[in-house]
């Protein structure tokens, strides 16, 4: 696994060079969620693919920006579901982005991820590095280099709501949800980038980022394979909790289709409790 993680880190340098150096018009196409694709969507995309190419363990891969399975190397062992670039419209307005990583064995289901990976591209590019049984391992990059900084863990408790989705579209139990967390004196942190807002929640040590259900959306918006069940498997290795709105661990998703979304809530144990209790979920 090793090589596949000093892969992600030079990507990360090279997907960072992109950000600061590209065009950040929009292509002209849509990636399979029918969003439209920008330069740099499709830049980064094919940064990782020619990284991952060379690494003969990495089977085949399924991206955000692309349809199907793209097949690698026949005898390798592993498929990584990656988000290239997640919350790429946000680079014009000079706001923190990130690349997601799930590295499955064998079908892809949650239960067959063996670790997961994120970069944050901001004021410093940070990795994440999660697998089975060890706390997620935050490192920071100091010149080309990353250097382990500490391992992460969720405290029972925080102080932090990220509530996503448009407000208008959310259930009346999801509103009192929200609104409950803010009576009880919690912080709004959302930018509408789910990496930099999830990996605020786990240096922060703790509270919840959601992203329910909602009447325009009534699957969710984050991608299954690609998005949710890598951020769902850092949570609880961190120690906190990875839910969707009938209160299904994430780490049990099978999703039907590559770009299937899910609703999901990855929080400390306390916040979940309380999404639990607004959601009239019992156990
Ligand atoms: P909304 C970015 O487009 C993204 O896929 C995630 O990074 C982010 O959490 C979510 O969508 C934001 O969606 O509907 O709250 O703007």
């Amino acid at each position: 696994m090793t090589s596949i993680f000093d892969t992600i880190k030079s990507i990360a340098f090279e997907i960072d060079h992109a950000i600061k150096t590209a065009d950040l018009g929009y292509s002209q196409s849509e990636n399979s969620s029918g969003e439209e694709q920008l330069k740099l969507d499709v830049q980064s995309d094919i940064i990782i693919e020619k990284a991952f190419a060379s690494v003969s363990m990495v089977k085949d891969l399924v991206s955000e920006e692309k349809e199907g399975v793209m097949l690698l190397n026949p005898e390798g062992k592993y498929t990584i579901c990656y988000d290239p670039l997640d919350g790429s419209s946000l680079v014009d307005v000079n706001l923190s982005v990130g690349s997601i990583f799930g590295i499955y064995e064998g079908e892809l289901r949650a239960s067959n991820l063996v670790a997961s990976a994120y970069v944050v591209y901001g004021p410093r590019i940070e990795l994440v590095v999660a697998t089975q049984g060890q706390k997620p391992l935050l490192y920071r990059a100091n010149n080309q280099e990353f250097k382990e900084i500490a391992p992460i863990t969720l405290q029972s408790k925080g102080k932090l709501n990220a509530p996503g989705g448009t407000q208008q579209n959310w259930s009346a139990s999801h509103k009192g949800f929200v609104d409950g967390l803010f009576s009880q004196g919690y912080r709004l942190r959302y930018s509408g980038g789910m990496v930099p807002d999830l990996h605020q929640i786990l240096l922060k040590g703790g509270g919840i980022f959601s992203y329910p259900d909602t009447s325009d959306k009534p699957h969710g918006k984050l991608r299954q394979l690609f998005e949710v069940i890598p951020f769902a498997f850092i949570y609880e290795q961190a120690g906190g909790e990875a839910i969707d709105n009938k209160g299904v661990r994430l780490m049990e998703l099978i999703p039907a289709h590559p770009h299937d979304t899910s609703p999901c809530f990855f929080g400390s144990s306390y916040e979940v409790s309380q999404l639990k209790k607004a959601y009239g979920i019992q156990h």
